[in-house]
């Protein structure tokens, strides 16, 4: 792909966006476009085992370990929801907390039963890896919130629907995605990242 920029023409580098959960790729698809990058879906056959004892540590290996099996550049996001009264589970494992995220989201709620102490937090780690698999760029961002009892609202994915951010009186489900962006850790870590990704 090329595109032009002020009478030149650009070579357009692809950009593998190295997920697999859809939620996800939607936030990260928007929030990389209209880059000098062309996006490119990863392979639904490639797996990356995540065995890493951070996010930053995992984002790191998949970002890379696409990156080298594809010889593209790669971008990947590692993310979860840390809950204090639950020593900040379900963490690295939020999303292998249940099968699906009703079930995690019940799951989640019933640990905490009625717990006053609703402390939460997202985190998000993004890493970029050039085609040899090295690391670029990585960035980190954090949204402080609160579980909420009951879910609410029906926008986004995950763990929106109980993530309740008490500035803006809604959960994430209940935000519209340009909110949800502006105050997301994804959004904060992406808004980190992308002005090391313009060439
Ligand atoms: P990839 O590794 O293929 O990207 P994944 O779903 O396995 O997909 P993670 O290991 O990073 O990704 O797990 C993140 C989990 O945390 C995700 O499955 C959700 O359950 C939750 N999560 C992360 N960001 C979220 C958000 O913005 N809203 C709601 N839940 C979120």
């Amino acid at each position: 792909m090329v595109s032009s920029f002020n009478g030149y023409k650009l070579f357009m580098k692809n950009l593998i966006v190295a997920t697999s959960n859809p939620g996800k790729l939607k936030e990260m698809g928007a929030y990389l476009t209209g880059l000098d990058w062309q996006l490119q879906l990863k392979p639904e056959e490639i797996e990356i085992e995540e065995t890493g004892a951070t996010f930053a540590q995992n984002a790191a290996l998949k970002a890379s370990q696409v990156a080298k099996i594809l010889g593209q550049w790669s971008i990947a996001d590692d993310s979860g929801l840390c809950v204090t009264a639950l020593d900040n589970a379900p963490g690295i494992y939020s999303a292998r907390y249940g099968k699906n995220d009703s079930e995690r989201i019940a799951r989640l709620l019933r640990e905490l039963g009625d717990n006053s102490q609703r402390q939460a937090r997202f985190i998000c780690a993004v890493a970029v890896a050039n085609p040899s698999g090295e690391i670029v760029c990585e960035s980190t961002g954090i949204c402080e919130g609160e579980i909420i009892f009951t879910p609410q609202g029906d926008s986004g994915f995950g763990y929106d629907p109980i993530f309740y951010v008490p500035e803006y009186n809604l959960t994430f489900a209940q935000m519209p995605p340009d909110l949800k962006r502006q105050v997301s850790h994804r959004g904060k870590a992406f808004a980190a990242i992308i002005p090391k990704l313009i060439h």
